[in-house]
């Protein structure tokens, strides 16, 4: 038996590395402990200080900590979008055409791309389109009642 490749020096510090290598990255998951209360879980895993949440300093290093703050005056968080009338609206409900703050301040300003309504469909007055069948059925399906107007009811 040939036992040449089993005496090579080579093998037995390779054998070790690969050992080392999968010890060394499995203790990492091994040893994630949870946050205490007091502190602050980042997005990343992190634990912070909970005070240095909202410091205006990334301290989690994503920039996790600094979400979601509510800044001195301010009374809806930095994802949100503040009505006129001081309701706090997710960013992405504004200039949807719907008005969610109830008071349109959302829908006010906004630079609504030109969309050509298609064929089929019926521009209301707030540029929303919609299926020309919507109109006149008693559903307020423009959210202005703009296809609910100037119908003919029989
Ligand atoms: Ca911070
Ligand atoms: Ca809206
Ligand atoms: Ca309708």
């Amino acid at each position: 038996m040939n036992l040449k490749f089993c005496r090579f020096d080579g093998w037995p510090q390779l054998l070790m590395a690969v050992l080392l290598c999968t010890v060394a990255s499995a203790n990492p998951t091994d040893s994630t402990e949870p946050c205490d209360e007091s502190q602050f879980v980042c997005a990343n895993g992190h634990c912070i200080n909970g005070h240095f949440r909202c410091d205006n300093d990334d301290d989690c290093q994503d920039g996790s900590d600094e979400l979601e703050c509510i800044l001195p005056g301010q009374t809806c968080t930095i994802s949100e979008f503040e009505c006129e009338n001081r309701k706090c609206i997710r960013k992405w409900y504004v200039c949807d055409f719907d008005n969610d703050c109830g008071d349109g301040s959302d829908e006010s300003n906004c630079n609504y791309p030109d969309v050509p309504c298609g064929e089929d469909e019926f521009r209301c007055s707030n540029r929303r389109c919609i299926p020309t069948l919507f109109r006149c059925d008693y559903v307020d399906d423009c959210r202005d009642r703009s296809d609910e107007l100037d119908c003919i009811r029989g």
